[in-house]
């Protein structure tokens, strides 16, 4: 328990990506603004009305302010104009630098270090590993700040070079875990303090981030994160949700993004967390926003007498009253005519807005192989000659086909001379990537 000093209360939010998924928006006549960016602004202004309300006496953004290094200007104004609120009222605010906010893997600048250059007063902008000693109206905190990590960051090229990811991810890790020692080492033992870091750790349950930053991510142990020298852990990065460390020594906290960047959030909360701290102690509550619904409506009619009704019918179920709705159904070539979409659409009115994908049932994937009636015992080999002899074009290769299916399926590995580079120095893990394929 923390001794006499006074709780500090803290507003941790992250992932605005302001500027985002402007398709699922509509241009407001009113204000010619994208309505998305409306949406994400009119969430970002809850997280600062509360910031101000409290008053809190620091808030910490976790990074990735916009979709990239370079906003538009009226994105970046908007931004602007909601952070200076912050520094209006003189709460102290740290922003960290996410993946997205890194111009060229972190060689070109970032989008927030324009608030450094501008000296806002009681701005800080974590693009570096330090630690930061902040003395708020009801005592002093620590933040160390670790933005997002690149090869660059911590390692010289020459030290990478010919490495696989996992390899330079690894030696990423065993270069920062001494410089976060050194870190956490000299952290003053009677103050609060705050790892504030834009990261993928393992033990983190993806949402849209594993497609917005494709094949970029280091991910780096929560072990790394969890030190009793450390009051709380302030995450950014993934756009769900969650503590990793539900035993709360410390807590290790994503507050997710603050509004729906794609579908892949549909079910996912969106808001901020709220932080009671004093040494030893970190009350914490994840705080839900009232953002726009989005809905996925499935449906296949390829099997139905009346598409069109079933596909009615399915609209009309779930609310789509202000929603971004998309609509994903599937139909035979031959019912495409009796798909009226006008009717579609005057169903899909009250949306805030909607996409319509048809997807056609493939003709080959329908096994309409007479042969292949469900009275027939499924053996994968007879299946597969009966396939093979439906298929005059696979002709020349029917008998080979037919002897790897046959072998693969007695368990046998077989090289069909992909490369698969060193296999053979990994032992046993390296054996298997020779395909052995059920
Ligand atoms: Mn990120």
């Amino acid at each position: 328990m923390g001794k006499t000093s006074q709780m500090l209360k803290i507003l941790h939010l992250s992932d605005i990506h302001l500027g985002s998924g402007f398709n699922h928006g509509r241009i407001n006549p009113e204000t010619g603004l994208n309505s998305r960016l409306e949406d994400f602004l009119s969430s970002l202004e809850r997280c600062i009305d509360r910031a101000i309300a409290e008053p809190v006496d620091l808030v910490l953004f976790g990074g990735d302010a916009f979709p990239d290094a370079t906003p538009a200007p009226y994105v970046q104004k908007a931004f602007a104009a909601q952070f200076r609120r912050l520094a209006d009222v003189q709460i102290p605010t740290i922003l960290l630098v996410g993946n997205h906010d890194q111009h060229s893997q972190g060689n070109g600048g970032d989008s927030l270090s324009i608030y450094r250059t501008l000296a806002v007063p009681g701005f800080i902008v974590g693009d570096r590993i330090v630690t930061h000693r902040i003395e708020t109206t009801n005592g002093p905190v620590q933040v160390l700040t670790l933005p997002w990590l690149t090869r660059s960051t911590l390692l010289t090229r020459s030290k990478t070079e010919g490495l696989s990811m996992a390899e330079v991810n690894e030696l990423l890790t065993q270069t920062l875990t001494p410089v976060l020692e050194a870190e956490i080492r000299q952290l003053d033992p009677e103050v609060p303090a705050i790892l504030l870091a834009h990261l993928m750790a393992d033990r983190a349950n993806l949402g849209a981030e594993r497609f917005l930053a494709v094949g970029k991510g280091f991910t780096l142990p929560v072990s790394l994160l969890i030190r009793p020298e450390l009051d709380y852990v302030a995450l950014g990065h993934v756009h769900k949700h969650q503590n990793l460390n539900p035993d709360n020594n410390p807590p290790v906290v994503y507050p997710g993004s603050i509004e729906r960047v794609d579908f892949s959030e549909e079910k996912e909360a969106k808001g901020y967390v709220f932080l009671n701290l004093a040494k030893g102690q970190a009350d914490w509550e994840f705080c839900p926003l009232p953002t726009r619904s989005f809905c996925t409506i499935k449906v296949d009619v390829s099997e139905a007498d009346d598409p069109q009704a079933k596909l009615l019918k399915a609209i009309a179920k779930p609310k789509l009253q202000d929603a971004v709705v998309r609509v994903l159904y599937k139909l035979r070539s031959d019912q495409i005519d009796v798909i009226e979409n006008a009717a579609l659409h005057t169903a899909l009115k009250a949306a805030h807005s909607y996409t319509i994908h048809p997807e056609l049932v493939s003709q080959l994937a329908r096994p309409r192989v007479p042969e292949l009636g469900v009275a027939h015992g499924l053996d994968p080999l007879e299946v597969l000659q009966t396939y093979l002899n439906n298929h005059d074009e696979l002709k020349e290769l029917a008998t080979d086909m037919a002897d790897a299916a046959e072998r693969l399926l007695a368990g046998e590995t077989i090289d069909f001379g992909l490369k698969t580079s060193e296999s053979s120095a990994q032992g046993e893990t390296g054996d298997r990537k020779q395909l052995s394929l059920l």
